[in-house]
């Protein structure tokens, strides 16, 4: 179906009453919704859903370069551009239980202008009870080798950016994004917000937790094949900069990628790269853990 922007857009429903909204354009998850009809990913208030324009919110698709890390577009081109249904999924392990959408975007003229690779770049969103399941595969369709950087760029949705934490990242080191990307050491307790925060964390385990106090949400992120995590908000100063960032969003929102950054992956010709990320939501009962 369309949306109201007329984007063609496809909607993940399960048994257990959780939905997802995917758009072709940027192979972008834009809404998931828990079996309470509560929406887990941010959407800025002033999201421009119009090509060619990146969609401030859900899980943009960072490829082939996460950030400024290199010459090309904002993170890359691929959330700019029009994916289509992949019929011809190459075998994936099937995801027993789970609605599954596989997207394909191809190397086109055009992008080779900019970026002179021949790619097939696959992206498998599976929907089951409480958790969302992205696969992204690349593979290297030329006959020359190239490298990449890549992001799962996940827009949490949150109740107050100031009740949140985040565990999982203590005592790793990380680029600082404010500080000309400089190498820096994590301290040893979870990560809160009272300001801009713009990190690339290195090498982060395989677990990421993600706690809202108020809304007594623990989001947990899992990842593979994905070894960086990017903690991003903007805190106010940046969002009134940004145009398609309604003034008061920062507070609703944190940005936790899933992420391939600081060691670019590297495909020989025919090679086929798979990442793996799971977002799941653990009810209030973990606080009584706590
Ligand atoms: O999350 C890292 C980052 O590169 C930040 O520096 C900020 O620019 C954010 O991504 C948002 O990027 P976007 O292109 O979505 O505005």
């Amino acid at each position: 179906i369309n949306d109201s922007n007329g984007l063609p857009k496809v909607i993940l429903t399960e048994p257990g009453g959780s939905s997802a909204e995917v758009l072709l354009y940027g192979g972008q998850v834009v809404s998931w919704k828990n079996d309470r009809r509560e929406e887990l990913l941010f959407m800025s208030t002033k999201a421009i859903l119009r090509p060619p324009k990146a969609i401030r919110g859900g899980i943009p698709i960072c490829f082939p370069q996460f950030g400024n890390f290199g010459s090309l577009e904002q993170h890359g081109f691929a959330r700019n551009r029009l994916w289509a249904i992949d019929t011809s999924p190459s075998p994936l392990s099937p995801t027993n239980s789970m609605t599954t959408l596989d997207l394909i975007l191809k190397s086109t003229e055009e992008d080779s202008k900019t970026w002179p690779h021949c790619f097939e770049l696959r992206l498998r969103v599976s929907l089951g009870p409480g958790k969302l399941t992205l696969i992204p595969r690349v593979r290297n369709t030329d006959s020359k080798p190239f490298s990449f950087t890549f992001a799962l760029h996940n827009y949490l949705s949150v109740s107050d950016i100031s009740e949140v934490r985040v565990e999982g990242l203590e005592t790793l080191d990380y680029f600082d994004n404010l500080q000309q990307k400089e190498r820096f050491t994590e301290q040893a307790d979870a990560i809160t917000f009272d300001g801009e925060v713009d990190r690339v964390y290195l090498s982060t385990p395989t677990k990421i937790a993600i706690i809202d106090h108020e809304k007594k949400r623990t989001f947990e992120l899992r990842k593979e094949g994905l070894p960086d995590a990017v903690v991003w908000n903007s805190w106010d100063k940046k969002a009134k900069a940004l145009p398609d960032f309604g003034d008061e969003d920062y507070k609703y929102m944190l940005c936790a990628d899933s992420a391939a950054i600081e060691n670019p992956i590297v495909l020989k010709p025919c090679e086929e790269w798979r990442g793996r990320q799971e977002l799941s939501t653990v009810s209030s009962s973990y606080f009584s853990g706590q």
